[in-house]
């Protein structure tokens, strides 16, 4: 396992179909969060990718881009997160686009650089539930989702994604006591320091991804009440 796994708490999401001021990025950089990753679903171009990059490079804070289709792949990240959406009903979504990308990019790509997250998608309003025909798990089947991402593909990383919707802490909970080595990624629907605590207590890391958008000075404060736990 590496050091991206193991030591981040805090992460913003920033979407590269959406417009952000400088202002507002400047400051999402210089927050404290631990990464900013660059990650979408709908809209995704290698333009609006190299845009965010190039703003993000002005400042020290490590970035990562979240694979969301082959167009968009380009050098210059830190990280490259790779997800595997373990509830999608089409082996596309789990294995036959990583599978077309080694092809492509296998000569390029630096493992040190590059993790596979398992991903569940919590929900189903979400583009991205949509986007990848996921169907919906209930707890038992979150918890052995979560169990196989450690003991049958060993991943380095668990990822609830609730994407725009509040999830549930006991849920959460539940499935950090089925990982050991396995880290647990929360997303979806922080829009508050307290919501960022709250799931921060189950999970190894939480990321913030809209609330960047519609109040700026909230999403920064999560930050501080993810920190301050220590
Ligand atoms: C999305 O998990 C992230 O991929 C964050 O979700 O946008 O709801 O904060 P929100």
């Amino acid at each position: 396992m590496n050091e991206i796994s193991t030591n981040w708490e805090h992460l913003f999401k920033l979407d590269p179909a959406k417009d952000i001021p400088d202002e507002d990025l400047d400051a999402i950089c210089e927050s404290g969060t631990d990464a900013v990753v660059v990650g979408g679903t709908d809209d995704v171009t290698l333009d609006g990718v190299l845009d965010l990059l190039s703003r993000i490079r002005r400042h020290p804070v490590p970035c990562v881009l979240e694979i969301s289709n082959m167009a968009s792949i380009t050098p210059g990240f830190d990280f490259y997160f790779i997800p595997m959406v373990m509830n999608s009903t089409e082996k596309r979504w789990i294995m036959d686009l990583h599978h077309e990308a080694i092809k492509e990019y296998r000569d390029s790509m630096n493992w040190d650089q590059i993790m596979v997250e398992g991903y569940c998608i919590l929900n189903e309003n979400a583009k991205a539930y949509k986007e990848t025909k996921c169907e919906m798990p209930d707890h038992e089947d979150v918890v052995a989702y979560a169990y196989m991402a450690e003991h049958v593909f060993r991943l380095p990383v668990f990822y609830m994604e609730y994407s725009g919707k509040y999830g549930r802490p006991e849920l959460v909970k539940e499935v950090r006591k089925q990982l050991d080595s396995t880290k647990l990624i929360y997303g979806g629907g922080i829009n508050s320091a307290s919501r960022a605590r709250e799931m921060k207590e189950q999970a190894d890391t939480i990321v913030v991804g809209n609330l960047i958008y519609s109040d700026i000075n909230k999403a920064l404060k999560t930050v501080g009440a993810v920190k301050d736990m220590r």
